[in-house]
C-alpha cells in the first residue's frame, strides 16, 4: 500500500513539471479573405502565444511507454469547431518541414471566426527567428498535375508568424496556442471544407528564408479520427520543397493508427461568457473527512480533499458522498458544467456526479463511472435548461459525488481524494 502510494506521488510529480510558457508573435505578412468577400491585409497584427512541452515521437519509432498527461483544461468562452487532439499518439517525422491538412469543421464554425488556434510543432533549432506560414484553400481540384497547385478559392494568403527560437525552452515538441484578437479583420472560413498548409522556414529581413528541413516540422496526431470535424487519412507534403503544394504530393503513414492529419485545434468565439464557480462549502454526507480544505477543491495542485468511506444502514446508498455548495452571480445561464479531478484508493469502486436541480428539487446524474484510480479530469455538460441548477434568490449551485463498491476492493477502508470539484457556466 505504501509502495502504490510512493509510485502515485512519483507520476504526480511528473505531471507537475509541464512546461508551459506564455508570450507573444507578430503576424509578419498575410490575407484574409473576409465573409463579404473582401480581402483584408493584417500584417502586424500581435498574437497571445502558449507554449507547451510534448512528446512526439518520430513517426517510424516504436513507441515509449508512459503515462499520458492530463492537460485537458476548461477554455472560457470558446467553441471548438476542428478537434484532431490525441495526446496517447503525438508523432513527427523529421525529415519534413511542410504538412497541408484536409479538414471538414463543423457547419455551425461557417463565417465565425478563428480565436485560438493549437498546432504542434518538432522543432530542433536552437537560434534565430522561425517564420510559421500558412495558407488555407475551399477546394481540391484533381487533375492538375505535378508542379501545379492543387487547391483553389484560398481564403489565408501568404500568412507568416514570426517565432524566436528562444520561445522554446529547449530542442523538443510542443503545443502552441496562438490566440487571435478579438478587434480588427478576422479569419473566418467561407465552408466546412478547409485545405490547411504550413510551413516552417527562417525568417530573414527578406522574409522567407530557408525551410527548415530537418529542424522544425509539423507533430501530427493518430490513435483515431479526429474528435470534432473530419480529416482522411492523408496529407500532403511539399516535397521539394517549392511553396506548391501539388496533387502528386499526397501522403500518409501506412494507416492508423498514425492517422496522416497533424495536431490541430480550431477554436470560434461565438459560445458566449463563461465563468468559474469555486465551491464555498462542502460535506461529507456519507463517509468520513480524511484531509483537506474546501480550498482543496478549486484548482488542479495536487491538494486534495480526502474522504473515507463511512457506514450506511442501507446497502444500497453509497457509503462516501461528498456535497459541495457554491454560489452563482448570474442567472441566465445558458449552459452548467461540472468540472471534476478525482481518483480513488482501491480498484472495485464506481463514482457517480450529480448535480441539484432546483426546478425539480432532485439530484440529476451527469456520469457514473469506474472509479479511476489515477487523478482523472471529467467535465459534465448538464442537460438544458441550465437555469434550473442555479437556486432562485440565493444563486446556490450544488454537487455531489457517489462512491460504491461494485467489486473485491483492496482494504475495506477504502477511500477518495478529490481536487477538483467547480461549475463552469455559461451566459449570453
Ligand atoms: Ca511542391
Ligand atoms: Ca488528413
Ligand atoms: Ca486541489
Amino acid at each position: 500500500m505504501r509502495l502504490i502510494t510512493l509510485l502515485l506521488a512519483c507520476s504526480l510529480g511528473a505531471a507537475a513539471t509541464a512546461q508551459i510558457v506564455h508570450g507573444t508573435a507578430e503576424v509578419v505578412s498575410g490575407q484574409v479573405r473576409q465573409a463579404n468577400g473582401t480581402w483584408a491585409d493584417v500584417t502586424g497584427t500581435v498574437l497571445q502565444v502558449q507554449i507547451e512541452r510534448i512528446e512526439a515521437r518520430k513517426v517510424n519509432e516504436p513507441r515509449r511507454p508512459g503515462p499520458v498527461l492530463e492537460n485537458g483544461t476548461v477554455n472560457p468562452a470558446f467553441t471548438v469547431i476542428y478537434q484532431n487532439d490525441r495526446p496517447s499518439n503525438y508523432f513527427a517525422n523529421p525529415g519534413i518541414c511542410s504538412a497541408l491538412d484536409d479538414w471538414t469543421i463543423l457547419p455551425a464554425g461557417i463565417g465565425q471566426p478563428w480565436r485560438r488556434l493549437t498546432f504542434g510543432v518538432s522543432t530542433q533549432r536552437t537560434s534565430g527567428d522561425v517564420l510559421w506560414h500558412l495558407n488555407a484553400w475551399e477546394t481540391y481540384v484533381a487533375g492538375r498535375g505535378a508542379g501545379v497547385s492543387a487547391f483553389d478559392r484560398v481564403f489565408v494568403n501568404n500568412f507568416g508568424v514570426r517565432f524566436n527560437t528562444s520561445q522554446f525552452p529547449a530542442p523538443g515538441d510542443y503545443k502552441v496556442t496562438v490566440v487571435w484578437p478579438t478587434s480588427g479583420p478576422q479569419i473566418v472560413a467561407p465552408s466546412t471544407s478547409v485545405f490547411f498548409g504550413q510551413t516552417w522556414r527562417e525568417f530573414n529581413i527578406f522574409g522567407q528564408g530557408a525551410f527548415l528541413l530537418g529542424e522544425m516540422g509539423p507533430v501530427f496526431s493518430g490513435d483515431g479520427d479526429p474528435q470534432i470535424g473530419a480529416s482522411t487519412d492523408l496529407f500532403w507534403l511539399d516535397n521539394e520543397p517549392n511553396m506548391v503544394f501539388d496533387e502528386t504530393e499526397a501522403d500518409f503513414f501506412n494507416g492508423p493508427p498514425n492517422q496522416a492529419n497533424v495536431l490541430f485545434v480550431i477554436e470560434t468565439g461565438s459560445a458566449g461568457q463563461q465563468d468559474v464557480i469555486k465551491p464555498i462549502s462542502f460535506r461529507w454526507f456519507r463517509g468520513r473527512a480524511n484531509g483537506g480544505t474546501v480550498g482543496s477543491l478549486h484548482n488542479v495542485d495536487q491538494n486534495y480533499l480526502r474522504g473515507l468511506r463511512g457506514i450506511t444502514a442501507n446497502p444500497a446508498e453509497a457509503p462516501l458522498q461528498l456535497e459541495a455548495e457554491g454560489f452563482s452571480s448570474f442567472t441566465n445561464l445558458t449552459e452548467m458544467k461540472l468540472d471534476l479531478m478525482t481518483s480513488v484508493t482501491t480498484p472495485g469502486l464506481r463514482q457517480r456526479a450529480e448535480i441539484f436541480n432546483f426546478s425539480t428539487n432532485q439530484w440529476v446524474q451527469l456520469d457514473d463511472r469506474v472509479a479511476p484510480q489515477t487523478d482523472t479530469r471529467v467535465t459534465l455538460t448538464a442537460p438544458a435548461p441550465a437555469t434550473s441548477y442555479v437556486e432562485p434568490g440565493s444563486g446556490t449551485v450544488r454537487a455531489r459525488i457517489q462512491y460504491r463498491q461494485v467489486a473485491p476492493v483492496n482494504s475495506p477502508n477504502w477511500g477518495a481524494r478529490i481536487d477538483l470539484t467547480n461549475w463552469v457556466t455559461t451566459r449570453p
